[in-house]
């Protein structure tokens, strides 16, 4: 049986129903699960198992790494894959997510996002895959890399890349494009900031997107009015759902549309950081409204939608990380609804979450003043 979640703060406002409640923060929860410590890297972005077990690891500074599990954490084997793109390290930018190809088993191709340096002090994001070879000695090489997507057009800062990736069960490739701290592209069908992009396993663009027969940029656009969009998963029905950051609160995650716009930065239920207020969503219903709004804010990074067994009470839930939370959040999606049900509190902020081959829940911490970030695994309570 599920063990009553609600807590207090969530079900006093439950009569309101599930979106007021879902905006609510509910008790602290007894985590059910103990956390083993299975490594430790140089700030740690994103992770993906390959089909034997092993793990790769990014680190922002251009680092990708090789774990292999080898049972008790202090044994696990970290190794370097070689021939990572060059990476625009600083701020938010550096090395990003890696993802596998759907057909990995048979192509071995990885993606991989980053910030790319352009001119002057421009940035943006791009995708890359190429081929990883794993060697003999715990490490491996990439060759081949194509670059298959960029951010359009370069801009200056160091903030907001998103470039979280994800396959769909037709093998297309999604891509979140952050707004870069720029507020209005994210309404520009002619930036690919504030966005989310799909495209073919090659970065070209498939023929039935939204605005297809538009010009230029647009083509690749699913969705618009995102802001910093760093967590994006499928669920079983293969619909998409994405988390963003809120300005100063009003984080948000939401159920992606086809063409739908997400109103910012015309919207938001947060507010610009100099205290300007930008109106609530409800002001607007011609944009597509979140399915959970946080005030305070999370910050979520990292998702995943959970199908395994060792956590079989959590069969289709999201987990979404928590960096200013410091917490691992447990999402249950009810038909095209969504709402906050538990809130594990971490000790440090969390960066990435994952599902391991074995059903187990991994976590990436955020760094933490220069001592780096542990890879943590979830184990059930038994
Ligand atoms: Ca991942
Ligand atoms: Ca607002």
């Amino acid at each position: 049986m599920r063990p009553s979640i609600l807590g207090a703060a969530c079900a006093s406002v439950l009569l309101l129903g599930a979106t007021a409640c879902a905006s609510s923060q509910p008790a602290p929860a007894a985590a059910p699960f103990d956390i083993v410590e299975a490594g430790k890297f140089d700030e740690p972005w994103a992770m993906t198992f390959l089909p034997d077990g092993r793990l790769l690891v990014t680190e922002k500074a251009g680092v990708l790494k090789l774990v292999e599990m080898s049972g008790p954490s202090s044994a696990n084997k970290v190794g370097r894959v070689s021939g990572v793109p060059e990476v625009a390290y600083g701020g938010q930018g550096g090395l990003g997510d890696v993802v596998l190809h759907p057909q990995f088993a048979s192509n071995g191709l990885v993606y991989l996002s980053y910030a790319e340096a352009g001119d002057g002090d421009l940035s943006g994001a791009a995708v890359a895959r190429a081929r990883l070879t794993l060697d003999d000695h715990g490490g491996g090489s990439l060759g081949g890399l194509q670059v298959v997507w960029r951010q359009a057009p370069k801009v200056s800062g160091r903030g907001h890349y998103g470039h979280r990736i994800a396959f769909d069960q037709d093998g297309m490739l999604w891509i979140s494009s952050g707004d870069r701290q720029k507020f209005d592209p994210a309404q520009d069908m002619q930036s690919s900031m504030g966005k989310i992009v799909r495209l073919k396993d090659d970065g070209s663009v498939p023929d039935d997107n939204p605005f297809a027969s538009q010009e230029g940029v647009a083509r690749e656009v699913w969705s618009l009015g995102h802001r910093n969009p760093l967590g994006i998963a499928f669920d079983p029905q293969g619909r998409l759902w994405a988390h963003e950051m809120g300005p100063r609160d009003g984080d948000e995650l939401n159920l992606i549309v086809r063409g739908a716009n997400y109103g910012y930065p015309v919207v938001s239920n947060g507010d610009h950081y100099d205290g300007r207020k930008i109106p609530d969503h409800d002001t607007r219903p011609e944009f597509e409204a979140p399915k959970i709004t946080w005030t305070p804010a999370i910050s979520p990074a990292g998702m995943v939608l959970y199908s395994g067994q060792a956590f079989a009470d959590w069969n289709g839930d999201a987990f979404i990380g928590g960096l200013s939370s410091r917490a691992l959040v447990r999402v249950e999606i009810d038909g095209d609804q969504a709402r906050e049900v538990e809130r594990y509190a971490m000790d440090n902020r969390i960066r990435e979450v994952e599902q391991g081959p074995d059903g187990h829940l991994w976590l990436l911490e955020d760094e933490r003043d220069g001592s780096g970030g542990r890879l943590l695994r979830l184990d059930p309570k038994s």
